[in-house]
């Protein structure tokens, strides 16, 4: 045990990051050539996002690049996750490259490594060419052929500088949310399609990996490759038999269903039996799960919160429950979600960092020795710019204090985590939400573009530079949680 106050250290050689994604931040959607995407149609669709808010202006990240960087290094950043857009690297999604939208990509690396950045790019973060969604999409067989295609040209302009790759980016939201519950771009409701999905979006994600991994930097770096879930720890309102089959259930179709083909081979077969009326999986060909469990150097897990389920829901106030007519869990639609009375985020989501440590045990024990990433974690509040010019966000300074000790004791009982990131450098585009929500440890005027740095922004900089969080966490914090 550490002396009472003494400060909590992380491993020499620990990442510490911030993570965006292109569509989030970039705004300039039809600069160079740069083709739509399935979230340009999406936000153009009446009532689709809060606001009518679309992709433009965001934060103008795309020419506000150097200062965004600038940022980065105030706030003591080792590497930068960002997402590449395959709409400006392939506008049309198979036909010809656009060497005008890689360029960006060549600049944005260049600029970082000067500034002695890491850069971490993921490939996929559910900006789909649009003409590759008028094709059939993720639940179509091709659209995974064709990122693997995108995946080769990123790596042949940015492999000879960028040593760590993520393929997707939570494909659960892609799959789920998108093609079943609808609330994702493209906005369908078609729970057969959602399982194609999940399977191309795999499938996808295992041939981009085979194609990057074995690569080297141009000074002889090994290429990484790995991908980001949005695993988490579902846990039973109640012992009843109905609540914990409810968690097999939903752990199944949020975890397991990404987790076991990429780690394991094969679709857990619980699941398979759970959405036998929906889909028989013929879309799985011969060899496709030796594609999907190609091997990979770490997983990239983004926590958020940890959610407590219900297969029986008689006897519980409805003001408590969630998720009465989502059709996001393809086959078992009757789940319903139960608030615990936790502090909750701007976004609705309880606030409890052991699900955090509970899941990162968890893949430590299923897959010994593989490198775990926190590749997004953080928190919305309702944060002003106060009469003094700052940002007073106590609050997500005690989110993150939390989940950084939760972290570190994962660490300290053995679990291979290597880096953390935080969700996000900006505040952006927070998908369906628009721009009502913001994340950042940046605060962005978006109709001025002024970025302000956050308290928090402030308290993440000294613990990346010092490896270590201070100790106690400020009573401010501690308030709040
Ligand atoms: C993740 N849900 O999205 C994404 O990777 C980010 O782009 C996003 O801004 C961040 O988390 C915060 O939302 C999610 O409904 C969106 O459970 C929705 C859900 C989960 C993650």
């Amino acid at each position: 045990m550490p002396a009472e106050g003494a400060p909590t250290r992380f491993p020499a050689g620990f990442v510490w990051g911030a993570a965006t994604a292109s569509f989030q931040i970039e705004g300039a959607t039809t600069a160079d050539g740069r083709g739509p995407s399935i979230w340009d149609t999406f936000a153009a669709t009446p009532g689709a996002v809060v606001g009518g808010d679309t992709g433009e202006p965001a934060t103008e990240h795309y020419r506000r690049y150097r200062e965004d960087i600038a940022l980065m290094g105030e706030l003591g950043l080792g590497a930068y996750r960002f997402s590449v857009a395959w709409p400006r690297v392939r506008p049309d999604g198979a036909g010809a490259l656009n060497p005008a939208g890689l360029a960006f990509y060549d600049r944005l690396v260049d600029a970082l490594l000067e500034a002695g950045i890491e850069p971490w790019p993921t490939l996929y973060h559910w900006d789909l060419p649009q003409a590759l969604e008028d094709a059939g999409g993720w639940p179509h067989r091709d659209t995974a052929l064709r990122f693997a295609e995108y995946a080769v040209a990123v790596r042949d302009a940015l492999g000879d500088r960028v040593a760590t790759w993520n393929t997707l980016n939570e494909p659960w939201c892609s799959a789920f949310l998108g093609y079943a519950q609808g609330v994702h771009a493209p906005g369908r409701r078609e729970p057969a399609a959602a399982l194609a999905a999940v399977h191309h979006l795999l499938l996808g994600h295992g041939l981009a990996a085979a194609e990057i991994r074995g690569g080297r930097t141009a000074d002889g770096r090994p290429h990484r490759v790995g991908l980001v879930h949005n695993q988490t720890v579902l846990r039973p309102h109640t012992a009843s038999p109905a609540d914990l089959d409810a968690v097999r259930r939903i752990d199944g179709l949020r975890n397991r269903i990404f987790t076991d083909p990429v780690l394991h081979g094969r679709y857990p077969a619980d699941v398979l039996a759970d959405v036998a009326g929906v889909s028989d999986f013929g879309f799985v060909r011969d060899g496709d799960l030796a594609a999907v469990s190609a091997p990979i150097d770490h997983l990239g897990i983004n926590f958020y919160n940890p959610q407590w389920v219900s297969g029986d829901v008689r006897g519980i106030d409805p003001a408590v429950v969630e998720g009465d007519g989502d059709a996001t869990y393809v086959g078992s639609e009757d789940v319903r979600f139960v608030l615990q009375g936790l502090p909750r985020t701007a976004m609705g989501w309880e606030v409890d960092a052991s699900g955090l440590y509970d899941v990162l045990i968890r893949l430590a024990a299923e897959q010994p020795g593989l490198d775990l990433y926190v590749t997004e974690n953080g928190a919305a509040y309702e944060d002003e710019v106060g009469v003094d010019g700052a940002v007073h966000d106590a609050d997500r300074i005690g989110y993150l204090d939390q989940h950084l000790r939760a972290v570190h004791r994962a660490i300290a009982d053995g679990v291979p985590l290597r880096g953390y990131f935080a969700w996000s450098l900006l505040d952006n585009f927070e998908w369906a939400l628009g721009y009502s929500r913001r994340f950042g440890l940046v605060h962005v005027d978006y109709a001025t573009q002024r970025r302000v740095v956050k308290d928090s922004g402030r308290w993440y900089a000294g613990v990346a530079r010092s490896g270590e969080l201070p100790a106690p966490p400020s009573a401010a914090a501690a308030d709040h949680l």
